[in-house]
């Protein structure tokens, strides 16, 4: 079977890094490059540490590319902070220097260029701001038709968002952080007419990371995969966390556990509301992640990662 060739464009955050584990886990995709978008994260700590996962799974093949795109509204620094902690699990530093090779371009010309070279349309797994896609457009627009779909974790649509009123002033708590970091990129892209599916808070909300399951995973530890799964979620069990990127990711690998929807959406990209996706009639078509059979989502995870 010919595989399915995905471009991947994370922000490192902890479930950014789960999220690549879990993508190389795919047997029937082709990863063509990794790329790291400065968001959820510092950017040096967060390609370093991509470069050594990659490395853990023996990809060493795969070569990642730094973003250096800019947001408009910042990342809270206590999520951020995670990239450098992650970059220093011991498991990714066994060896000296990672292998996997470091592009020499900034990550929005290594997509462009990706993407100009593939013989055939690439899905492009987007699991933070969607503010280096808008920027490889317009180094080069005739990449969109090179883009197959954009699946992507992103948006609030019939629940609030994610973006904390008090601490982030000036916004009106619709958005969520992907699209708040960089409301008018979000927007530029919604005018393409580039296939998306979205994986929004929505059904994201179902899918807590409870204390629960991170014990779980740690019966496991002695499998390097679960160890790393494991030290990550650890990092983050004092606050709420989901399986955003995950979520996101586990539909290419299981497609079969979700449902969609044909939606019609808008991007609010100024004032209160900037950041929000919208559901408005006329607007662009995209197909959201309905519902997910969370227990086999659960149990999947478990599965994926006991390597
Ligand atoms: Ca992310």
């Amino acid at each position: 079977m010919a595989k399915i060739p995905v471009l991947m464009d994370h922000d490192g955050g902890v479930d950014d890094y789960l999220s690549t584990v879990l993508l190389l886990t795919l047997e029937h995709v082709q990863t063509l490059g990794i790329v790291v978008t400065p968001a959820d994260c510092y950017i040096q700590p967060a390609v370093s540490a991509t470069r050594k996962i990659l490395d853990l799974m023996g990809r060493s093949d795969i070569t990642v590319a730094e973003s250096t795109v800019r947001g408009l509204n910042s990342f809270p620094r206590l999520f951020r902070r995670d990239a450098f902690t992650v970059d220093h699990l011991p498991i990714l530093n066994q060896h000296d220097t990672p292998s996997a090779p470091l592009a020499l371009e900034p990550g929005q010309a290594f997509m462009a260029r990706v993407l100009h070279e593939a013989p055939e349309p690439v899905t492009i797994l987007a699991t933070g701001p969607l503010s280096t896609i808008a920027a490889a457009l317009e180094l080069d627009p005739s990449i969109e038709y090179k883009i197959k779909e954009i699946v992507w974790m992103g948006g609030a649509l019939n629940v609030p968002g994610n973006v904390d009123r008090i601490l982030e002033g000036g916004q009106d708590g619709s958005a969520e952080w992907n699209v708040y970091w960089d409301p008018p990129a979000a927007y530029r892209l919604w005018q393409t007419d580039i296939p998306v599916v979205m994986c929004p808070l929505d059904i994201t909300n179902n899918v807590p990371v409870t204390s629960a399951f991170v014990r779980t995973i740690a019966r496991s530890r002695h499998l390097p995969l679960s160890d790393f799964a494991g030290q990550c979620y650890a990092l983050v069990t004092h606050q709420d966390y989901f399986f955003w990127d995950v979520l996101t990711t586990a539909y290419l690998g299981r497609p079969d556990l979700f449902t969609l929807r044909e939606v019609e959406t808008a991007i609010i990209p100024t004032g209160l509301s900037q950041g929000r996706t919208i559901i408005q009639p006329g607007g662009k078509k995209v197909r959201a992640l309905a519902t997910v059979d969370t227990e086999a989502f659960y149990a999947y995870m478990l599965s994926a990662w006991a390597r």
